[in-house]
Order: structure tokens, then C-alpha cells, then sequence
């Protein structure tokens, strides 16, 4: 199957996965479960868990058992994005084209919708019956992950000072990196791979997840192109992703749909 088709295929799989997870508006307290449902439907891109199933298949899995690891990964996302937008933090009235959860609802309403979302993402993680899994993603997104990213990033936006090279690798690092690399992961840890196979999985979602903030930054001229210039960042993205593939030799041809999507992931323009 192309790999376009794949991708919109597995959205769709994630999409229905996660609207069975999160519950329904009418369920009490309504607006709660009605911010979540706003800030989580129609939604992005879906490419952290659709790296997720796409990793956990590298490593033989066949069926929709990784789904509630796939799905709270997402859970997670949204609950970065909600929080990401509120006045305390960047304070944006607009999120994938519509207003951004605090503006459609409320200060209060959106803090508890982030909140709410990361709760549900770790209880599916714990009934995916694999400690491991909770563990690697909890790191990830803690302080001295996507956390710390996200504290670094707004105290050197708040001091006004340009940002330097070796900060804006901290942030990218953190506040994108580790959430592709633990979501690359988890597909191999649920599967039950081995320890060389999960250290190549982080290490090409690693790379990925730099990549795709490269493209970002292409795509926002922002970030990386302040500092290298647009050229210069096309290639440095270029030249991640082909280290990227190296890590995943180790899978011969299995790995051909997470190279795929690395692919995709160098050349979108949205
Ligand atoms: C509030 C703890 C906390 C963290 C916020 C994710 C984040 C950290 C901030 C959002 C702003 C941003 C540009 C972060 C970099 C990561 C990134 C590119 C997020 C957007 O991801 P996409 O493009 O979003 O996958 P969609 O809408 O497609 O899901």
C-alpha cells in the first residue's frame, strides 16, 4: 500500500480509537469532555502514534492491540498544545485553524481539558499491561523533557535575548524530539523487541522528530532559519533523515513503511 494511503488509513483507525476513548459530551461534567473532544476532533496530523503503529508493525506486531499506547500518545499531544496556547505560556487564540480550547471555552475549562487529556493518556498506557512503556513516555515528557523544553524555550523568549544555537537545540530536542523518539520507541517495547532494535527505534524518532521541527521552522521561517538561513536548513534536514534510515538497518526490509513516513515527514510543505 502507498504510504499515503497507510497514513490515512491508520488516522482514520486512530480517530475512532480515540473518540471510543475519550468520553462522550453528554457525559457529566459536560464541558469538560466537550473541550476535550473540541481540542482532540478533527485534529492534526496524527504522526506520533501513526510512528507508534508503524514502529510496532517494524517489529511484527499485525494487530490493533498497540492502539491505546498509539492513541495516548496523542492524548498527551493535545494536552501540550492546549496548554502551549494558554495566556500564561504563548498565549494563542488560534490552534489548527479554529480557536484555540481556551478562547472557545475558558481559562479554567482548558487547564482541566490539558489535564484531563494527560490523565486519560496514562490510564490507557497502564492498561497496555507494559510498565515500560509508561516509564519511557513519562520521561519524555517530564522536566527534563518536553517540560524543560517548553520552560526553556518561553524563559529565553520572555529575556528578549537572541537565541542561541545551543538553546534552540535544547528546545527543539526536548519539546519535539523526545515525543517522536518515545513514540517510535513504545511500538518496539509493547512488541516486545530487543534492546538493540528499541535503541535503534529512539534513535531514528529522534532524528525524525528534529527533522520535522527543521521543516516547521521551514515552513513557519522561523527558529533554525534565523540562524542558518532556509538553504542550510533544508539540508541539515536532509542529512538528519539519512542518518535517520542508517539506525534502522538493523530491520532489513520491515523497516521500509518508518522510512517511508521519514520521507514524507523531509518533504511536506504543510
Ligand atoms: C505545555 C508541557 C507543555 C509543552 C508544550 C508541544 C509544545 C510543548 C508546544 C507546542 C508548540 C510547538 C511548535 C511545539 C513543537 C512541537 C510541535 C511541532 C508541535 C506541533 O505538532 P504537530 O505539527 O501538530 O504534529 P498537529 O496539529 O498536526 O497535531
Amino acid at each position: 500500500m502507498d504510504t499515503r494511503k497507510y497514513i490515512s488509513k491508520k488516522k482514520n483507525i486512530i480517530d475512532k480509537a480515540l473518540d471510543k476513548y475519550i468520553p462522550l459530551s453528554k457525559v457529566r461534567p459536560n464541558l469538560l469532555h466537550k473541550a476535550m473532544r473540541y481540542s482532540v476532533f478533527p485534529g492534526g496530523k496524527r504522526i506520533r502514534p501513526i510512528l507508534a503503529i508503524a514502529s510496532f508493525e517494524a517489529c511484527g506486531g499485525k494487530d490493533n492491540s498497540i492502539l491505546p499506547v498509539a492513541s495516548a500518545i496523542e492524548l498527551i499531544h493535545s494536552y501540550t498544545l492546549i496548554h502551549d496556547d494558554l495566556p500564561c505560556m504563548d498565549n494563542d487564540d488560534y490552534r489548527r485553524g479554529k480557536l484555540s480550547c481556551h478562547k472557545k471555552f475558558d481559562e479554567w475549562v482548558a487547564l482541566l481539558a490539558g489535564d484531563a487529556l494527560l490523565t486519560l493518556g496514562f490510564k490507557l498506557l497502564s492498561e497496555s499491561g507494559n510498565v515500560n512503556t509508561i516509564r519511557d513516555i513519562s520521561e519524555a515528557i517530564g522536566s527534563c523533557g518536553v517540560i524543560g523544553g517548553q520552560v526553556v524555550d518561553i524563559e529565553k523568549t520572555r529575556s528578549k535575548a537572541r537565541i542561541n544555537k545551543r538553546d534552540l537545540d535544547y528546545i527543539t530536542s526536548h519539546k519535539t524530539g523526545f515525543l517522536f523518539e518515545a513514540a517510535v520507541k513504545v511500538g518496539g517495547i509493547f512488541k516486545g523487541a530487543s534492546k538493540k532494535k528499541i535503541n535503534s527505534l529512539g534513535s531514528f524518532g529522534r532524528h525524525v522528530g528534529f527533522t520535522f521541527q527543521l521543516i516547521d521552522d521551514l515552513i513557519d521561517e522561523d527558529g533554525y532559519v534565523n540562524i542558518y538561513g532556509a538553504g542550510h536548513v533544508k539540508k541539515m534536514a536532509r542529512l538528519l533523515t539519512e542518518r535517520a534510515k542508517v539506525e534502522l538497518k538493523v530491520f532489513g526490509k520491515k523497516a521500509g513503511r518508518l522510512l517511508a513516513i521519514a520521507d514524507l515527514i523531509v518533504e511536506r510543505k504543510t
